[in-house]
């Protein structure tokens, strides 16, 4: 196969509800889509949803424009291969940048599996024919506001609830014991998780004892785990709180690499991993992460960055994948987009969605959709 013509459109989308995390607050996001095409005239897509500011990673979308258009794209362009995995050696002199790669990466996936005829999920070797999503809440004004946001999802029919959490800071008051034990009160048999996004202070910091305090005091509602609550770089703490807690500790931000996830393994940084595909840099590197945890022991599932309908998919597939036991952010469009870049939408009855059975990607993107909403697009040709 070989990558005759690449197009990146820069598109942004609104929320249907806006979204707050212990860093920041958001009411729109813009991903960037990747189109590849082959010489048979068989096209793939992927998305790169680097959030816009570089909070959740040094990446931004703006930097990830830049990546795609004056490294990645033009390092593909032109390439025979003949697997997707094969993809990544093309600008493997790159570094970082996991969330621009990941766009690449997914779109030399899906146009592999539309050209083979099989779907994503398949050929990525998955076996599951649905999986369970879960929703993820962010920070809500109120206690009564985040327990309406619960009460709504699990109405509809979702069995995971993941809770965004925040330490008290120069960010504003701390959000994590209260609305914890609110929601469990309310719920006393929900799968209910937290996810700090790495803001509790390590032992170097100023608030450590406090940190370690709140971070004990959530060892009591039984959550499903406690998500990154430290910040990226720092393994020793995360093993040192999975020592002495019950809850496992499950890292996203911390693992970027494969050696990453070694170094997580070996030191009990945690029990659980967040694998997201935009994170690690695409889906060979999920796939091989998931292989990696599975052996551990660690069980695994798919984190999302509140994809387009094109990650969302990848989401999908590469949820399918045995050791993915745990449920996954793959909520239906809906939770977030009123219209979505894929037809039809993913969505969810009571819980799980289907593995699209069709080949490639398996729905149609909307390219007038794409181009109603695109700020800027590029295409380059080999
Ligand atoms: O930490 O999981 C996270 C969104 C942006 C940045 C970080 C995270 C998230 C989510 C989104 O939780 C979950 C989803 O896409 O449904
Ligand atoms: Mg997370």
């Amino acid at each position: 196969m070989r990558i005759v013509e690449a197009v990146i459109h820069d598109v942004e989308l609104p929320l249907v509800h806006s979204f707050e995390t212990s860093s920041h607050r958001k009411s729109s996001l813009r991903h960037l889509l990747v189109q590849l095409t082959d010489e048979s005239g068989t096209t793939g897509w992927g998305e790169i949803a680097s959030p816009a500011g570089p909070y959740y990673a040094a990446e931004t979308t703006t930097m990830a424009w830049h990546t795609a258009t004056e490294y990645l794209l033009p390092a593909v362009l032109g390439k025979e291969w003949e697997h997707p995995e094969q993809i990544n050696g093309f600008f493997a002199a790159v570094r970082g940048h996991w969330f621009a790669k990941a766009g690449v990466d997914m779109a030399a996936w899906t146009l592999f599996a539309a050209r083979s005829g099989q779907p994503l999920a398949q050929t990525l070797g998955g076996t599951r024919q649905s999986v369970v999503a879960g929703v993820s809440l962010g920070i809500e004004p109120s206690i009564d506001e985040l327990l309406e946001q619960v009460a709504k999802h699990v109405d509809s029919g979702y069995p995971r609830v993941k809770l965004k959490i925040a330490p008290s800071g120069p960010n504003g008051r701390s959000w994590d014991v209260e609305p914890v034990k609110a929601v469990r009160d309310a719920y006393p048999d929900l799968d209910v998780h937290v996810d700090a996004n790495g803001a509790y202070p390590g032992r170097d910091q100023a608030g450590y004892d406090d940190a370690l305090a709140a971070l004990r005091a959530l060892d009591q509602y039984g959550l499903t785990m406690i998500e990154q609550p430290f910040a990226p770089r720092n393994f020793l703490d995360s093993a040192r709180l999975q020592a002495e807690l019950d809850t496992p500790v499950c890292l996203d931000e911390s693992v970027e690499t494969l050696d990453d996830l070694r170094t997580a393994l070996e030191l009990a940084a945690g029990g659980v991993l967040n694998i997201k595909v935009s994170r690690m840099g695409g889906l060979s590197a999920a796939r091989a992460a998931h292989d990696l945890a599975q052996q551990a022991g660690w069980p695994v599932w798919c984190g999302g960055m509140h994809e387009f309908g094109i990650g969302r998919l990848a989401n999908v597939a590469i949820s399918s994948l045995p050791g993915f036991t745990l449920p996954s952010d793959v909520s239906a469009s809906n939770k977030y987009y009123a219209q979505d870049v894929i037809t039809p939408p993913v969505t969810a009855e009571n819980g799980v969605v289907q593995v699209p059975e069709a080949p490639g990607l398996g729905a149609e993107v909307r390219t007038e959709l794409i181009a109603a909403h695109a700020t800027q697009v590029r295409t380059f040709t080999a």
